[in-house]
């Protein structure tokens, strides 16, 4: 904790952001992540505005909260509708692991998060070094985006490859209800030694809108911890 009260891992995320921030140049349409991390790097944004820096820049939210806090820091928002490809995004993760594939939707808005990531043209990753992973699985669960229709079968399905099921609570004991008005499964599996096959048997399946696992997706990353702050470029 520092003499601010900013605690050590919030400090990484500010400064990993700060640093992810110097890839956005002039001009650029940039999808904006969800979480604390992106939440620094809309902040950052903000303050080089109010600098008269990157005025032309417009963002893409990839969820609801990123939209209000960006409109609240006068960040100018544009849409996938008006512009459905992206130059960059930067965007947060749960776990990573040596090949850059990650374990996203901590925060809930992994369908957003991967529709964006997808529209972009390189996905920037912006995580504290306590997210590194040897192996996906070992620290978070996979979320799971599921129809309600349904949503106890597709529990049923999940228990079938050993995972540990909970359905995501939101608030007063409510159903978690994503930007979309899906659940959220939490599927801890544990350490994956497959995570291509596991992501591709989760697709083939009707009622999971979306889950966490983002591979092939990560251009480059950020990553800050004690040793500093660096930047992984392929
Ligand atoms: C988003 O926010 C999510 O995909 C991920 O679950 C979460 C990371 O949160 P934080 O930046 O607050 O650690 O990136």
């Amino acid at each position: 904790m520092s003499a601010s009260g900013e605690s050590d891992v919030a400090r990484f995320k500010r400064l990993a952001a700060e640093r992810a921030v110097e890839s956005i140049q002039p001009g650029m349409v940039v999808g904006l992540g969800s979480g604390s991390t992106s939440a620094f790097v809309v902040r950052r944004l903000a303050a080089l505005r109010a600098e008269g820096k990157l005025l032309d820049v417009v963002g893409v939210p990839t969820s609801v909260g990123t939209e209000e806090l960006a409109r609240s820091l006068g960040v100018p928002l544009t849409t996938l509708e008006e512009q459905p490809v992206l130059d960059l995004t930067l965007d947060g993760a749960d776990e990573v692991d040596p090949q850059l594939r990650l374990i996203k939707g901590g925060g809930g808005a992994l369908l957003r998060e991967k529709i964006v990531a997808q529209a972009s043209r390189r996905v920037l990753i912006v995580v504290d070094a306590g997210k590194l992973s040897p192996r996906l699985g070992t620290h978070w669960p996979v979320p799971v985006e599921v129809l309600p229709f349904g949503w106890r079968s597709q529990a049923l399905f999940l228990e079938g490859f050993g995972a540990r099921i909970t359905r995501r609570e939101g608030r007063e004991g409510a159903p978690y209800r994503t930007d979309q008005g899906n659940f959220i499964l939490d599927c801890a599996f544990g350490p994956i030694e497959h995570p291509e096959e596991l992501a591709a048997r989760l697709e083939a399946r009707a009622g999971i809108v979306e889950h966490g696992l983002f591979i092939g997706l990560t251009s480059e990353l950020v990553v800050a911890g004690p040793g500093g702050v660096e930047h992984r470029r392929p």
